[in-house]
């Protein structure tokens, strides 16, 4: 292997003074997209390009991580966070297969992400090398894969024209993660070729004809409601929006895990479409009269499973404006589509001219009233116990700053911020939530890591007791690299959303779903972080207050009845519906 730099090789006035290893090259790519900070796990295959972030060790932080999947899910979160491609490096075959579960999240969740693999020299290729994977099929690219481009670069002078096509294909249309493999013997060659500008996403405007018959449609509506989500917001875009509705008097929605696009205290809020979605946004959703759906592509969480808004022909009028033309009449065959990104639309909406009053008012003002009611907690869920949910995010909400950022991962837990907690989110001027909607195990810890490491903001994490383990390694990058998030563990002693679906359709036949626990306040402790346990609702106040001060971060463990499973109601209410259905079927 050479291990020439470009230090070693330069002679003033030969044609290879500029030569630089293409690992060095590499990480001048990087940087010339605006890089500042790479997540990942050294592997041999790419010593070229670690040699290059030491180089470039003032402007780059490489971010060492304990697991490929929580370094890929804090690339995927500094890409939600900032707009631009978070990065993250793996070795080959085993780090790039660890690292899939994060490209899969930024391709659901149309986050610009770019990974970089380090592959087997090309002499040993097709072989089944050392590691060797092929990545063109293991990622996709077709449109059943899960990343939007996979590219090899088998040429050091053409790396800048594959970074900068990364970085363009990451962030153009519908945002997603593209795969860079780079071939180990190609990495260590010398190249005098230089970084490519940086590249912005492009922006797709909407044609004044549509947005006319966009305004006519709008005229003719007696239930007009707004479902606004999907990856490409920015703060300027939410503001847009806003007086778009308000101009208009619309409703507005929060499509699943958006729930910062539009401010939750807004008078116009109708609340999330999501997963325990309120019984009277479902409704209200089904019984609208035209549905604009601004941002969101549409999916099965969005839409209740397809059922509130019927596939592939809604019975509601249908706007659907998307930044991918890809995205539009996929799945929806929409009665007018409207391919513009975020910041092109929300502009081009709020503009419309909107007539003195309109005929939704007491519709409008009802989805607000609905979505208050909701925030109330459900009397029928009877919390058992001593630790009171509803209450416990209140004291959240009470003492997080407007500009701290959530996280989490997948299962019930999660439910309890999603269900009560209010976002002031982009209007505000930050993104605020970082929640798959691919909801997969394991990301609000990573996610909260990287939110701390890469805006110095209060990064909040709520978190399951499967959740929690699929990445808790990571505390230790956080405190390697002197970042502190704040998590709360919820312990109930199970995968607990798969033991209420167990319930619902298999009732009393528990299986596979129950986990034996570590003391995870001294788990926590072990890695560096404050770790505290609490069982009542009257310890939360003070413990939250001390994480909020303490220098480095906490793990606030709670300990939760099994009973308390769901915003809306007991484990047992399940079972014993779920009994009730059974011996009906078995009487008919
Ligand atoms: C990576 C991954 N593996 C498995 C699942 C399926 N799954 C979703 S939630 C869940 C259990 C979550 O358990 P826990 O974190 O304890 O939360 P609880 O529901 O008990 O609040 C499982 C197994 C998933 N979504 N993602
Ligand atoms: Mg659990």
């Amino acid at each position: 292997m050479t291990v020439a730099t470009s230090s070693s090789i330069s002679s003033p006035g030969s044609k290879l003074a500029t030569a630089q290893l293409a690992g060095h090259l590499l990480v001048d790519c990087l940087l010339a997209q605006g890089v500042t900070h790479a997540f990942g796990v050294p592997g041999e295959s790419y010593l070229a390009v670690l040699d290059g972030l030491h180089a470039r060790r003032d402007k780059i932080q490489f971010v060492t991580c304990r697991q490929e999947g929580g370094a890929a899910f804090m690339a995927e979160a500094h890409g939600k966070l900032t707009g631009r491609p978070g990065v993250c490096m793996v070795t080959r075959g085993p780090g790039a297969t660890n690292a899939s579960i994060g490209v899969h999240t930024a391709f659901q969740d149309s986050t610009p992400m770019v990974l970089l693999v380090g592959d087997v020299a090309s002499d040993c290729r097709d072989r089944e090398a050392f590691q060797e994977v092929d990545y063109f099929n293991f990622f996709g690219p077709s449109t059943k894969g899960f990343a939007k481009r996979v590219e090899r670069i088998d040429e050091a002078d053409r790396i800048p024209e594959y970074v900068a096509r990364a970085f363009a294909t990451a962030m153009n249309g519908r945002p997603g993660p593209v795969v860079l493999v780079l071939p180990e013997d190609m990495l260590t060659r010398m190249t005098a070729a230089q970084p490519l500008p940086r590249v912005e996403a492009v922006q797709a405007w909407s044609d004044p004809g549509s947005l006319r018959t966009l305004r006519e449609m709008l005229l003719k509506s007696e239930r007009p409601l707004i479902i606004a989500g999907g990856g490409g917001w920015t703060p300027q875009s939410a503001q847009a929006l806003q007086r778009f509705a308000e101009n208009w008097k619309l409703p507005v929605g929060n499509a699943f895990r958006f729930q910062d696009t539009f401010d939750n205290h807004h008078p116009l809020y109708a609340g999330d479409v999501g997963i325990g979605l309120n019984p009277k946004l479902a409704a209200r959703v089904k019984a609208s009269d035209l549905i604009i759906a601004i941002g969101p592509r549409l999916g099965e969480m969005t839409t209740g499973g397809y059922t509130l808004l019927q596939a592939p022909r809604p019975a509601q009028k249908l706007v659907h404006i998307h930044a991918s033309a890809e995205e539009l009449n996929r799945v929806y065959q929409a009665d007018l589509a409207i391919n513009a990104t975020m910041n092109a639309a929300a502009r081009s909406l709020e503009v419309l001219t909107a007539p003195v009053s309109v005929a939704w008012e007491a519709w409008t003002a009802s989805a607000n009233e609905d979505y208050l009611e909701n925030l109330k907690p459900t009397p029928s869920a009877n919390l058992p116990g001593d630790i009171d949910m509803p209450a416990i995010v209140g004291l959240l909400q009470k003492h997080l700053p407007l500009d701290a950022v959530l996280t989490n991962g997948a299962g019930n837990f999660a439910s309890w911020v999603h269900r009560f907690f209010r976002h002031h989110g982009l209007v505000k001027g930050h993104k605020t939530q970082l929640a798959p909607t691919v909801g997969a195990m394991g990301y609000g810890v990573p996610a909260g890591i990287a939110a701390a490491i890469t805006t110095g903001r209060v990064a909040f994490t709520i978190a399951g007791d499967g959740d929690f383990l699929m990445n808790g390694q990571e505390l230790a990058t956080a405190v390697q690299h002197g970042a502190k998030s704040i998590i709360v563990l919820l312990n109930n002693g199970m995968y607990g959303i798969i033991r209420m679906h167990q319930e619902r359709e298999y009732p009393r036949h528990e299986s596979g779903s129950r986990l034996n626990n570590p003391d995870f306040a001294g788990l926590a402790r072990a890695y560096g972080y404050a770790g505290v346990r609490i069982t009542r609702t009257a310890e939360f106040e003070a413990e939250l207050l001390a994480a909020l001060e303490r220098k480095e971060g906490t793990l606030i463990e709670v300990t939760l009845d099994p009973e308390v499973i769901t915003t809306r109601g007991t484990l047992s209410s399940i079972t014993q519906s779920a009994l009730a259905r059974v011996s009906q079927q078995s009487q008919q």
